[in-house]
């Protein structure tokens, strides 16, 4: 079985089905479940590793959600809240409109208060802040089906008013796991997967890139997690609109989920070599650092991904609040090139659109 899955996979033309997924998961040794990732990663994208140079700017840990996996989330007024106002975020714009930054990504709570009106307001003061060609990319799809739903607008409007704003892309976060009872347990108050997929879906159709996360090694399966990869490469097949996808392995400190504890580092590798296999539209698997760490996502690039995500400069706090290694995620681009080059790779700087700005 393996044998014949890899000429299949040899010829490169041919898509796995879910069967095959799961024995290529199941089965496959390691190191050529790793050769199978680096040759499917090969023909879509080389040697490249691309990074870019971002930073985080998360508005609120206010949420009306209460997903159990989640350390971030706060009630209005808890203590260790945070309510950040337009003002107080340009200012932070500003404190790093220096660094040669070509992407913000913001992402918060679902805040009960705030309406799609208010975060085109937002974006605009931000574009404002930071110098001219800076991309934006922001709000999950869960944000934005609620500010959206709550301004009255439709789902088109909605996207086409943050557009105007200067919304560039749609991160991948809110996703989880897609199934059905999975999600009643871990996200119960969150958007379900039609709602996910339908904000991407018209995100595409209005010409706005976005990603895909799956938040994996939990209280999934693995038939949910290819469940998961199958109804992501399906939407892909119709719209072609997004960028990357990234793995997210659960982290258990410091959450609701805590005591199942954090999934073994193979899983993880076999995972994101199985999503490279899976997924043969989408162009990039990102290895999400502040979440790996960097040694895993150095290895992580012999398991099929290509993409590293960027400098972050210690601006979110979603995984280290959850007890990630990097409590402080901060990457300068000598370093990040150094780890991609002893990985066996060639760094290569991009804007948020996967364009080459330069090779290092
Ligand atoms: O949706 C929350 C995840 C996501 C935990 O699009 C957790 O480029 C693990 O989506 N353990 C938000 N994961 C982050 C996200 C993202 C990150 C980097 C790049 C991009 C991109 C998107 O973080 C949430 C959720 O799945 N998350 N808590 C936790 N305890």
């Amino acid at each position: 079985m393996i044998a014949t899955l890899a000429e299949k996979i040899k010829r490169g033309n041919e898509r796995l089905s879910a069967e095959e997924l799961t024995t290529l998961y199941l089965h496959c040794p390691i190191p050529q479940l790793s050769a199978f990732a680096t040759l499917r990663r090969e023909q879509l994208n080389g040697k490249n590793v691309f990074f870019n140079r971002n930073f985080h700017i998360e508005p609120t840990n206010i949420c009306m959600n209460d997903c159990v996996f989640c350390s971030y989330r706060r009630h209005e007024g808890e203590a260790g809240s945070w309510d950040y106002s337009i003002d107080d975020i340009t200012a932070q714009c500003r404190a790093r409109a220096g660094e040669g930054i070509t992407e913000v990504h913001i992402v918060g709570g679902v805040h009960p208060h705030r309406d799609v009106h208010y975060y085109a307001r937002l974006l605009q003061a931000v574009k404002q802040a930071l110098p001219a060609g800076v991309h934006i990319k922001a709000f999950t799809a869960i944000e934005l089906d609620y500010m959206i739903t709550k301004a009255g607008v439709s789902l088109s409007e909605g996207l086409a008013l943050l557009q105007q704003a200067g919304l560039d892309a749609i991160p991948g976060g809110g996703a989880e796991i897609f199934d059905a009872t999975v999600r009643r347990r871990l996200c119960p108050k969150k958007g379900d997967a039609g709602v996910w997929l339908r904000v991407h879906e018209a995100a595409h159709e209005a010409s706005i890139r976005t990603n895909a996360t799956m938040l994996f090694g939990h209280i999934e399966t693995l038939a949910h997690r290819i469940d998961h990869l199958l109804q992501l490469r399906e939407l892909q097949d119709r719209t072609h609109g997004f960028d990357a996808f990234i793995p997210l392995k659960y982290k258990a400190a410091n959450n609701a989920l805590g005591d199942i504890g954090e999934t073994p580092v193979l899983d993880v590798l076999r995972t994101i070599a199985v999503s490279r296999l899976a997924l043969d539209n989408i162009p990039h698997i990102k290895a999400y650092w502040p979440m790996l760490g960097k040694d895993v996502m150095q290895i992580a690039l012999l398991f099929g991904a290509d993409d590293i995500d960027g400098t972050i400069n210690d601006s979110t706090k979603i995984y280290s609040m959850a007890g990630a290694g990097e409590q402080h995620p901060t990457l300068g681009v000598d370093e990040l090139c150094r780890l991609v080059r002893a990985a066996g790779f060639s760094p290569a700087e991009r804007n948020t659109f996967y364009e080459i700005r330069k090779r290092y």
